[in-house]
């Protein structure tokens, strides 16, 4: 970083903020982006914006208590940060997970300013969530910590202020309940206040599929334009095996694509003949097993223990749909060695600095998160125009918006790579893309 502005503002945020390591990392890989545009904008520094854009409007922490089938008392701590509304309601996803805190919840909100800026829709940035861990816990402990954790978000939401979403450990299940306890205390049947809500009761066809859908979608754009191909005839790593890695393998196989590798936190599977889809997705979304067991049902696959190892089996594509930093310089180094063609992420933030070094010198094609599982929350914010207008389109009519969206953010990354003289870079593009859109808000509504 060289720019005395961008270098000053973050080591501003380095002083203040200096526990929170998966936010100094989210936001510093975006400053050394924006290096490429601060000169044009010396109206950024004049008003302040990257200090503004750096600290969350509000952030909401609060103790989430409830008992266990035993009866036995539980407390866990329950997060919203409202980080950005220049262009629209907070809008952002609900993590629950044990490695949840503050810094992950800031790195969070913070890409998904930039995230729903490229989506084209009128959404601002925020996430949410708590250190509760579902695992293990039965339908009614889940549902009661649900229905505690709405208990003191309701207050802090609503359709025109913030409207939280899934992520990581939150599906139909955890957004089913939240959605009744909304409306049980506020009595008002507020469809779009939160998304990825079940099919009967306001939900969007292909919200499901949406961000695994849409990261294939994205990717077949940068294959197609960059390098001149598909997924045709292509072996695929998909790590993780959660919402978005079940929906990216769906899209990749009935794209020509074969999926050899997909994991969980404990270890990875590996099926030279092509994962078969419709035993991982009951042993996931039906029995809520461990991967482990498609080793056990599946003759010719094998199981190993260590999720990082993944990286190592052979494959074209990688596609990173776990979490944070799953993919080190191990990792990238091993894909490079075996010939791998690209990276594109599903997860958010799921490469480290140095495997994203590593990717992008080898000359891998790269595509951040926050561009290319942008799909999802577009989609959420599909299912919120749904809600407001009383209708509800048919799963065809979704998906075709979705993949006319991601074809647009593909495009938008890569002008914005082309305008900064690095064409083919979309990390650079995605950051300056949705910046862009963001600070010109920002400007326009004064100093708030
Ligand atoms: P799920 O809870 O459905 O699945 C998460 C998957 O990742 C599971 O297989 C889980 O394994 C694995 N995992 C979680 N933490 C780790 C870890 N520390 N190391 C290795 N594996 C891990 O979540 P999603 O599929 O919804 O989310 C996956 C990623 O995609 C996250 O980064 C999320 O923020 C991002 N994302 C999600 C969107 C959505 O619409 N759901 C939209 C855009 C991005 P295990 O079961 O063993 O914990
Ligand atoms: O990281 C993400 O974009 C999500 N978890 C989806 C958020 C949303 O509001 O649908």
């Amino acid at each position: 970083m060289n720019n005395a502005y961008l270098k000053k503002v973050y080591a501003q945020v380095e002083a203040r903020d200096s526990h929170e390591s998966e936010f100094l990392q989210a936001v510093r890989e975006v400053f050394e982006s924006l290096e490429y545009v601060i000169d044009k904008h010396p109206e950024w520094e004049e008003n302040g914006i990257l200090e503004r854009f750096v600290e969350p409007e509000r952030t909401v922490e609060f103790r989430v208590p409830w008992t266990d089938d035993n009866g036995k008392l539980h407390v866990n701590r329950g997060y919203r940060v409202q980080f950005n509304s220049a262009i629209g309601p907070y809008k952002g996803g609900i993590r629950f997970h044990p490695s949840v805190n503050l810094s992950v919840m800031k790195f969070l909100g913070f890409e998904q300013i930039l995230k729903n800026s490229l989506t084209t829709l009128p959404m601002g940035g925020g996430k949410g969530g708590s250190d509760f861990d579902p695992k293990g816990k039965s339908d009614a402990e889940v549902m009661r910590f649900c229905q505690s954790f709405m208990t003191e978000l309701y207050r802090h939401i609503g359709q025109f202020t913030d409207v939280p979403a899934g992520d990581i450990g939150v599906g139909a299940r955890e957004v089913g309940y939240m959605f009744g306890q909304y409306k049980r205390i506020t009595n008002r049947f507020d469809g779009a206040v939160i998304t990825g809500k079940g099919i009967p009761f306001g939900g969007s066809l292909a919200r499901t599929q949406a961000t695994g859908y849409g990261l294939c979608y994205f990717s077949l754009e940068a294959l197609k334009n960059l390098r001149n191909d598909s997924y045709e005839g292509k072996t695929v790593i998909v790590s993780g095996s959660g919402n978005v890695a079940q929906f990216t393998a769906e899209k990749c196989t009935q794209l020509g694509g074969k999926v050899v590798a997909m994991s969980d936190s404990q270890g990875y599977i590996y099926d030279p003949n092509g994962i078969n889809l419709q035993i991982l997705f009951d042993i996931k979304q039906k029995r809520r097993a461990r991967i482990s067991v498609y080793a056990d049902e599946v003759p010719g696959s094998e199981y190993h223990e260590g999720c990082k190892n993944i990286w190592k089996v052979k494959c074209d594509i990688a596609h990173p749909c776990a979490s944070q930093n799953e993919m080190d310089a191990e990792g990238a180094q091993a894909l490079v060695d075996n010939g791998c063609m690209a990276v594109f992420e599903g997860a958010n933030m799921p490469l480290n600095p140095e495997a994203i070094d590593i990717v992008k010198n080898n000359g891998l094609l790269y595509s951040p998160g926050k561009a290319s599982n942008a799909g999802g929350v577009a989609t959420s914010g599909l299912e919120m125009t749904q809600n407001s207008i009383r209708m509800s389109w048919s799963f065809e009519e979704v998906d075709e918006k979705l993949h006319g969206i991601m074809k647009n953010i593909y495009k938008a990354c890569y002008d914005a790579s082309v305008e900064c003289g690095k064409p083919g870079d979309l990390m650079l593009g995605a950051n300056v893309a949705g910046f862009l859109k963001v600070a010109q808000a920002m400007m326009a509504q004064g100093v708030v």
